[in-house]
């Protein structure tokens, strides 16, 4: 049994070695993101035991999911599908500063996700279960999966976090929008960008607002990211702000799952809101200078690194 498990799907990663159109890109590395996982191991780096449960075609790239996962000690409760491949994302780096990503998971193993696929007791007995707004837009299949999830959790008082990432590519707002508003009013601890959060209740130039709105529909912890300007948070009705912390930034894609993780470590830590604040703010700043997805998630000795003024250590 493990402290937090998460769901969803998480595909092959391929992305340009250098700046320029895919077009034109003769090589690309090869690797894995999903937004679950890059949670989970930036939640295992900071000390915290985590599952993982999704599916994954019986094929090279569902090998080397695995074996990633495995590799970061992130306890995988997965399904083989061989009627299904492994999704596949490709990210263009299209300019030095700006980045496309292509999706190739319709009709992936991931997006098969079902109720019938989940361990009923490792979630019962997790004190937390993290789920993303990707998960409902996969397949009606996986939107059954995180509703039953989270029925599994409230039979057993197990809490739930739930992070909108809202992914243009696979519904539009409406939809989401519609699917946010009933798994919100089911959620404990709610994180969401300014503008996902806007999708579930409506724009507001004030992202406090916005927090406040979540909360009238249930959740006692809502906190809203807000990339580089850092982040607010609306927790047991008090208000919080924190400031992001500057770093050179390289890659943004994963730095919202690390917030996620630096929060939830602390919260299951019992550290007080702006200690986990502190936490979320610093492992996002890890996620954002390295270019893969998850790579960068800082392990928690390293959390200190951020303010070290001597380049090298020996
Ligand atoms: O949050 C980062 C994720 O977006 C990325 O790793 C891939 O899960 C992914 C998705 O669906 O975009």
């Amino acid at each position: 049994f493990t402290d937090v498990v998460t769901l969803g799907e998480t595909m092959a990663l391929m992305r340009g070695t250098s700046a320029g159109p895919l077009a034109h890109a003769s090589t690309l590395g090869l690797g894995m993101g999903g937004s679950e996982t890059n949670f989970a191991i930036a939640l295992r780096r900071l000390g915290t035991s985590v599952s993982w449960i999704g599916r994954l075609g019986a094929d090279g790239l569902g090998d080397l999911v695995q074996r990633e996962l495995r590799a970061e000690d992130v306890n995988t409760v997965v399904v083989r599908d061989v009627s299904a491949p492994t999704g596949l994302m490709i990210k263009e780096r299209r300019t030095e500063t700006h980045q496309k990503v292509w999706y190739y998971r319709s009709g992936s193993a991931g997006s098969k996700l079902s109720a019938a696929d989940l361990p009923v007791s490792l979630i019962s007995r997790a004190r937390l279960l993290h789920l993303t707004g990707i998960t409902p837009a996969l397949s009606a299949e996986a939107a059954d999966a995180v509703e039953t999830a989270i029925a599994i959790a409230h039979a057993a008082g197990v809490l739930v976090s739930f992070d909108l990432n809202y992914r243009a590519a696979l519904w539009s707002e409406q939809e989401a929008g519609k699917a946010y508003r009933g798994i919100l009013s089911k959620a404990n601890v709610v994180f969401a960008g300014d503008e996902e959060a806007a999708i579930a209740v409506g724009p507001s130039e004030d992202p406090m607002e916005l927090a406040r709105c979540i909360a009238e529909l249930g959740p006692r912890q809502v906190i809203i990211k807000l990339g580089d300007a850092g982040a607010v948070a609306l927790i047991d009705g008090n208000e919080y702000r924190r400031d992001a912390i500057k770093v050179p930034v390289v890659d943004t894609v994963g730095a919202g799952d690390a917030f996620v993780a630096g929060y939830i470590a602390e919260l299951l830590n019992g550290l007080d809101p702006h200690q986990r604040l502190e936490t979320a703010v610093r492992t996002g700043a890890f996620a954002c200078m390295v270019p893969g997805d998850w790579e960068g998630m800082p392990r928690r000795h390293e959390l200190g690194m951020l303010e070290q003024s001597e380049p090298v250590a020996r």
